[in-house]
C-alpha cells in the first residue's frame, strides 16, 4: 500500500485547524504546529454565516459548534435612536447566522481536527518554509512533507520566508473587541444582533452580540485617530455618552478588550511549489461582512477536495487557487469598500453582493445542515 500523503502545517488558527480535519478525514496524516504555548483564540465573539456552518458539518464539528452558540432571531440597525434595518434572521427561509464565542468555536474544531486524527504540537513556532515541500521551525528543526500550509495569520512568517509580495492597506477605523457577560440584557430586543451607531458628539459604533447562554461580544468601532474611545483599558465616558442604554455592560468592562484597526493584506499568488498559504496570511480583510474565518475554512477545506482531485500538489494548488479564489477577492473587496465608506451606519440592506460568500456552498460542503 502506499505511504499516506503528510501534511506540516503552521498555525492553530481556524484556518490551520480546518486543514488538518479536511486533510485527516481524506487520509492524510498532518502535524499542526501553533508558536503559543496553549491552544486558544485570541479576540473575543465570532459570526459564522452559512458557507462557515456548512464546511463546519463537513468537518465533524457542527454539531459542538450549534450545541453553545446563539441564533439571534432579528439583526438590527440602530443609527443615532433610529431604527434604520430591521431583518428577521434564522427562521425558516431566512438566513443563518450563528454568534459565538472564539473560544467555543476553536475548541470545537480543535476536537474536530483530534478526532480525525491530527497531531497538534504547542510551543512550535514557525519560522519559514521551502518550495520543495520544508517547514521551518524556531528550533532549526525542517520537517518535509508533501504539503507545506502557512496559516500562521495576518503576520505569517511562512508568507514572508518565501518571498511572496504583499498588498497592505489600512483603514480609518478600528475595532475594540470585548467579550463580557449579559446580565441585564436579556430576552427581547436584548437577543437581537444590534448594531448600533452613533453621530454626535463623534462616530463611534457598538455590534452587540449575544453570543451564547451568558456571553456577550461587543465590537466596539471607533476611528483610529480617536485616541480617546480606542484605548485599551476602555474608557466608558465616551462609550456611554454615545450609547447610555449599554452603560450597565460598558462599566463593568475592567481591562478586558484590544484594539485592532481594519487591514487588508492581498497576495499576488496563494502558493509557492509545495506551500500553500491559507487564511488571514494570504488574505485578511476589515470584518465588516463577518466573513474572514469563513473564508479562511472554505479555502482550507477547498485545499483538500482539490488535493484529492488531482495527482500532483502542484496541480491541486493551481486548480484551488483557480476555484477558490474569485469569492475570497470579492468578499475582500465589498469589505473593505464597507469599511472605507462607514455605509452599514445606514441600514444597509444585506444584498447580493454583501452575502455571496454567505450564501456560497463551499467545495466540500454540499451535504445540507441538520439542524433538528
Ligand atoms: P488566525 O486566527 O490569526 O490564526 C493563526 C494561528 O497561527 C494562531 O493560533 C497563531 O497563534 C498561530 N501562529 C502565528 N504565527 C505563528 C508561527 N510563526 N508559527 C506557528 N503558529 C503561529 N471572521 C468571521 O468569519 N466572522 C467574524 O465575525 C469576524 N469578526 C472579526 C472581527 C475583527 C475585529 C477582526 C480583526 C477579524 C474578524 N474576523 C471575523 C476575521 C477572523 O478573525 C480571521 O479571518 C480568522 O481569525 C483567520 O483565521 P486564521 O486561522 O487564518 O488566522
Ligand atoms: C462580526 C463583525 N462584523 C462587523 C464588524 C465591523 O464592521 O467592524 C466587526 C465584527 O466583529
Amino acid at each position: 500500500m502506499a505511504r499516506a500523503r503528510h501534511a506540516e502545517i503552521a498555525g492553530a488558527g481556524f484556518a490551520g485547524l480546518a486543514a488538518a480535519a479536511a486533510l485527516c478525514r481524506r487520509g492524510w496524516t498532518v502535524r499542526v504546529h501553533e508558536a503559543d504555548r496553549e491552544l486558544r483564540a485570541f479576540g473575543a465573539g465570532i459570526f459564522i454565516w452559512s458557507n462557515g456552518l456548512r464546511v463546519l458539518n463537513a468537518l465533524g464539528a457542527y454539531a459542538d459548534v450549534r450545541a453553545g452558540a446563539f441564533a439571534a432571531p432579528a439583526y438590527e440597525t440602530r443609527t443615532d435612536g433610529e431604527t434604520l434595518a430591521f431583518e428577521p434572521i434564522n427562521g425558516p427561509n431566512r438566513y443563518r447566522l450563528l454568534t459565538m464565542t472564539r473560544q467555543h468555536l476553536h475548541a470545537a474544531m480543535v476536537k474536530a481536527a483530534r478526532a480525525a486524527g491530527a497531531e497538534l504540537v504547542t510551543g512550535s513556532e514557525a519560522v519559514g518554509a521551502a518550495p520543495e515541500g520544508e517547514l521551518h521551525l524556531a528550533d532549526g528543526t525542517r520537517l518535509e512533507a508533501d504539503i507545506v500550509i502557512g496559516a500562521d495569520g495576518v503576520r505569517s512568517k511562512v508568507r514572508d520566508s518565501l518571498g511572496i509580495p504583499q498588498e497592505r492597506r489600512k483603514y480609518q477605523d478600528g475595532i475594540i473587541r470585548v467579550l463580557t457577560d449579559r446580565t441585564g440584557l436579556k430576552g427581547g430586543e436584548w437577543d437581537h444582533v444590534i448594531d448600533f451607531w452613533c453621530h454626535r458628539p463623534r462616530t463611534l459604533r457598538i455590534l452587540y452580540t449575544p453570543s451564547g447562554e451568558n456571553d456577550l461580544y461587543m465590537a466596539m468601532m471607533a476611528p483610529v485617530a480617536d485616541k480617546e474611545a480606542s484605548a485599551i483599558p476602555v474608557n466608558p465616558a465616551p462609550w456611554i455618552d454615545c450609547f447610555p442604554q449599554l452603560a450597565p455592560a460598558l462599566s463593568r468592562l475592567g481591562d478586558r478588550g484590544r484594539y485592532d484597526a481594519y487591514e487588508t493584506t492581498r497576495l499576488p499568488t496563494w502558493s509557492a511549489g509545495r506551500v500553500a498559504i491559507v487564511g488571514d496570511s494570504a488574505h485578511a480583510m476589515p470584518p465588516t461582512l463577518a466573513q474572514g474565518a469563513g473564508c479562511a475554512m472554505m479555502n482550507a477545506l477547498g485545499l483538500a477536495v482539490a488535493l484529492d482531485e488531482t495527482h500532483t500538489v502542484e496541480e491541486a494548488l493551481r486548480l484551488w487557487e483557480a476555484r477558490e479564489r474569485p469569492l475570497t477577492d470579492h468578499t475582500q473587496r465589498r469589505a473593505a469598500e464597507i469599511a472605507a465608506s462607514r455605509v452599514l451606519a445606514s441600514g444597509m440592506k444585506w444584498d447580493d453582493e454583501g452575502l455571496r460568500a454567505a450564501r456560497h456552498v463551499p467545495t466540500g460542503a454540499d451535504m445540507p445542515l441538520d439542524d433538528r
